[in-house]
């Protein structure tokens, strides 16, 4: 059976799941998306990720035509009609089919797409020895321009620092804001450990909040780690015990070398292990359970 993908209230195959050419999403970037993630039959933070999605689409003016408990219901129902246990999620809603101006007024329903597919994991090798990564000269989206905290489907600045990352022999890359501080990587959140205590740029810093960065918030405090979130610059980053990334599809990557500075000990450090661990034992058992 090939796989279903949800496209405004029907199960398409996956062959057939196609957007019009005048869809505002593919001519302008004009929507906002989530990706989310299921463990073994529990989708993780399923309504926090939701709860994004609509927020990124009010801030840009567009209304899902679903409520957040309808779209709940199609994420189960999507996962269930392609029997994934595990699974990554991508949940996409854009302003619809226009014309080929900029108007939105022509846009005269929002769409709504769920695609949910077998997750690809990242090297198992990555969370081992951990990541070399490199600032990059693109800096993160003005705040004031496009708020880095909505999601929206144009991500060209992040694709743009991706690129000079590869370009470079690297695959992720820390951006700056406009004042120089660190913001985030390219699909990821950025922390560091300095004697036992955990820092994070604060949400001030124009970055997205990541659902994986408030669970390990949440997790280090439970643990009686003295959390920060506060302006950080590359000089705490170098001089850092511990640095590590976290995202829905990395969870959390523990960072060895920052252009070119031996983060530590150079092998990943003793608090991201614990955080790491801690990590995985509530993906396990939080969640929206699902029977397939
Ligand atoms: N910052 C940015 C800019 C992101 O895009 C995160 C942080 C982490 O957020 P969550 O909520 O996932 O903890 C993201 C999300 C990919 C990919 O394929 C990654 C994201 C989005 C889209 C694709 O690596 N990251």
């Amino acid at each position: 059976m090939s796989l279903k993908v949800y496209m405004d209230g029907k199960l398409v195959d996956k062959d057939k799941a196609m957007v019009s050419v005048f869809d505002h999403g593919f001519l302008y970037g004009d929507g906002v998306f989530e990706g989310i993630r299921s463990y073994n039959c529990l989708v993780f933070k399923l309504r926090e990720h939701i709860e994004r999605l609509y927020e990124s689409a009010h801030s840009i003016m567009i209304k899902v035509e679903l409520t957040q408990g309808q779209m709940v219901n199609a994420v189960i129902n999507t996962l269930k009609k392609n029997k994934l246990k595990d699974a990554y999620i991508r949940l996409i809603v854009s302003r619809g089919v226009g014309d080929l101006g900029l108007d939105p007024r022509k846009c005269k329903k929002s769409s709504v797409i769920i695609i949910t597919d077998k997750i690809v994991l990242y090297p198992e090798q990555l969370y081992e020895n951990g990541m070399k990564i490199i600032t990059v000269p693109t800096v993160r989206n003005l705040t004031e321009a496009l708020n880095p905290k909505i999601k929206s489907l144009n991500y060209l600045n992040n694709i743009m620092a991706k690129i000079e990352a590869v370009n470079s022999g690297y695959e992720e890359a820390i951006m700056l804001n406009s004042l120089g501080y660190v913001a985030e990587c390219t699909g990821d959140n950025i922390f560091f450990i300095k004697k036992g205590k955990l820092y994070t740029p604060s949400q001030s810093m124009g970055i997205l909040r990541g659902i994986t960065r408030d669970v390990v918030l949440e997790l280090a405090k439970k643990q009686k780690i003295f959390v920060n979130e506060e302006s950080v610059t590359r000089h705490e980053i170098f001089n850092a015990d511990e640095v590590f990334l976290t995202g829905t599809a990395a969870e959390i990557i523990p960072v060895v070398s920052v252009d070119g500075r031996l983060i530590g000990s150079g092998k990943p450090g003793k608090i991201t292990h614990l955080l790491m661990r801690e990590f995985k034992k509530v993906t396990q058992k939080e969640g929206t359970r699902y029977k397939i």
